[in-house]
């Protein structure tokens, strides 16, 4: 609205005297002059304090026309200004959904701008512009690929991220996912395989991450899908991050070392998607890929992707 007041501001004064923003001295073309300048401004949608201060300059200034062109002058500064501010904002996408309306519709490693108080600093994140839609950031990805990477991580390593975006396994860090969890209301989705060739997902209209003073407390609500709820029950919604050596959750010892994994855990879970890669089927209680919804405690899954993108 402000810009088009100034579009409109600009064109009512230029209409008034003949001027652009690079004339010093004008020749009056309308000899309504002053006395045009008040329903014009009006028509502008300036205030009537404006307009008083506009007539007063005018008049202070004998024919007031040098008062005038400087106005006009400083107005379209502010105008190009202002257009070049919005052309720099909108090169700067803040997640892949940006992207995607900005008409980059593949899939791959991209660079954005997630951050509100360092809107120069770049983040580089893996987007899906393919599933249920597109416009995903995908924070963390398992595959089963001949050398698999480690999650069995330190606290400061799952709170800056590791792994390989382009075609690996990575885990993208806490701290960048409470910052893109805060450009907006977040949904999240989950997309799971088991070695049968089952695929399930499940989405959440609601994520979010606090900050590292939180521990990256985990907001999760409002499932849908067909892997069943794996978030549920109370069990990891509202909870901080633990890792092996960071033990923030309800039970007596440390979840991440019980069960192999970096979660956020309550005593303990019913999902692990961190936790250690065995193939399928296995002994152990619940220390593998799990999503005990699906697929219980004693099966490690294939696949899993983890990822979110503005809910509106
Ligand atoms: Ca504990």
């Amino acid at each position: 609205m402000a810009l088009l007041h100034k579009f409109m501001l600009a064109s009512a004064l230029s209409m008034a005297f003949g001027t652009t923003a690079r004339t010093d001295t004008v020749e009056p073309q309308h000899p309504g002059g002053c006395q045009a300048l008040p329903s014009l401004l009006q028509s502008a949608g300036s205030s009537l304090t404006c307009i008083a201060a506009s007539l007063i300059n005018c008049q202070e200034n004998g024919n007031g026309q040098l008062a005038i062109a400087q106005d006009l002058r400083d107005t379209m500064s502010e105008v190009r200004r202002a257009i070049l501010d919005a052309e720099r904002q909108r090169r700067r996408p803040r997640h892949c959904r940006d992207l995607q309306l900005d008409g980059d519709s593949a899939s791959g490693v991209r660079r954005v701008f997630p951050f509100r108080d360092s809107p120069d600093a770049a983040a580089t994140v893996y987007c899906d512009q393919e599933t249920d839609g597109g416009g995903w950031t995908v924070f963390q990805r398992r595959l089963k690929l001949p050398v698999r990477e480690d999650f069995y991580r330190t606290w400061v390593e799952y709170e800056l991220g590791f792994g390989h975006m382009d075609g690996g396994e990575f885990w993208l860090g806490l701290d960048l996912v409470h910052h893109l969890t805060s450009t907006g209301l977040q949904e999240m989705r989950v997309d799971l395989t088991d070695y049968e060739g089952n695929a399930k997902w499940a989405k959440y209209g609601l994520f979010h991450l606090g900050d590292a003073s939180t521990k990256y407390r985990l907001q999760v609500g409002r499932y849908n899908g067909t892997a069943g709820d794996g978030f549920g029950s109370g069990r990891h919604n509202g909870h901080p991050f633990t890792t092996h050596d960071n033990d923030n959750d309800g039970d007596g010892g440390n979840c991440a070392a019980k069960y192999r994994g970096a979660w956020w855990y309550d005593k303990c879970h019913i999902s692990n998607l961190n936790g250690f890669p065995y193939e399928g089927e296995h002994e152990s209680y619940a220390d593998g890929i799990e999503w005990q919804p699906w697929r219980g405690y004693h099966y490690s899954l294939k696949t899993t992707a983890m990822m979110i993108r503005p809910a509106f």
